[in-house]
């Protein structure tokens, strides 16, 4: 089993030349603004505030490190898919991400977050693909699952898993912090 010993957040950046460079492996988190990402991370690495949350989409603007146990980094992303950005912010939000994910040999797992309650973005499908192209190795989370009944959870991973075409999907909710184990192994094993 995965354990959080340690959490640090390392620095918030935008430019290639700032990414760590001291080898370490990267876990980087994905996903629509509002999706729950830092939140995921809050709960994940059990601190209220290490990310940053907020109601309105587009709160992380830049890349953040999270350094877990002193060995890895946790990645937190901004948000795509937000309606009420100009065309320079998508550009620069898309050069941004590009540039960290290209040729970066310390990536083991891209997490995709996907919102539990909604049928599939297509941005979420793009990225999805966009992440099995560059040959990363993917999980996808489906957040905020305190909003769904049990039996609409069942449904929604049927169809998630068909859309995303992958063996396995975690619903989650970083709210009730319910089965956080699972999710711990589900992010960190075999990387
Ligand atoms: N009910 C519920 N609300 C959640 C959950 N996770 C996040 N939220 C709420 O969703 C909103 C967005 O959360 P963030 O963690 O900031 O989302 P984000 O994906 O980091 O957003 P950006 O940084 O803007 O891309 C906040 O109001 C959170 O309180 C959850 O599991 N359940
Ligand atoms: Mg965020």
């Amino acid at each position: 089993m995965f354990i959080v010993k340690s959490s640090e957040f390392i620095k918030s950046t935008s430019n290639v030349c700032d990414f760590p460079n001291e080898g370490l492996k990267e876990i980087a988190i994905v996903g629509r603004s509002n999706v729950g990402k830092s939140s995921i991370i809050n709960s994940l690495l059990n601190r209220k505030r290490i990310a940053k949350v907020s109601s309105t989409p587009g709160k992380t603007r830049t890349i953040n490190f999270f350094l877990i146990n002193n060995s890895l980094y946790l990645v937190d992303f901004p948000g795509y898919g937000y309606a009420k950005v100009s065309k320079y912010e998508r550009n620069s939000w898309k050069s941004m991400v590009e540039s960290y994910f290209y040729n970066r040999d310390v990536l083991k797992k891209v997490i995709l977050l996907i919102d539990s309650r909604h049928d599939p973005f297509e941005s979420d499908l793009i990225m999805c693909n966009w992440i099995k192209d560059m040959k990363y190795n993917l999980s996808i989370v489906a957040t905020k699952s305190d909003k769904l009944k049990f039996a609409e959870i069942k449904k929604n991973d049927l169809k998630f898993r068909k859309n995303f075409d992958v063996s396995k999907i975690l619903f989650y909710s970083a709210l009730k912090n319910e089965n956080r184990n699972e999710l711990l192994n589900f992010i960190f094993s075999d990387i």
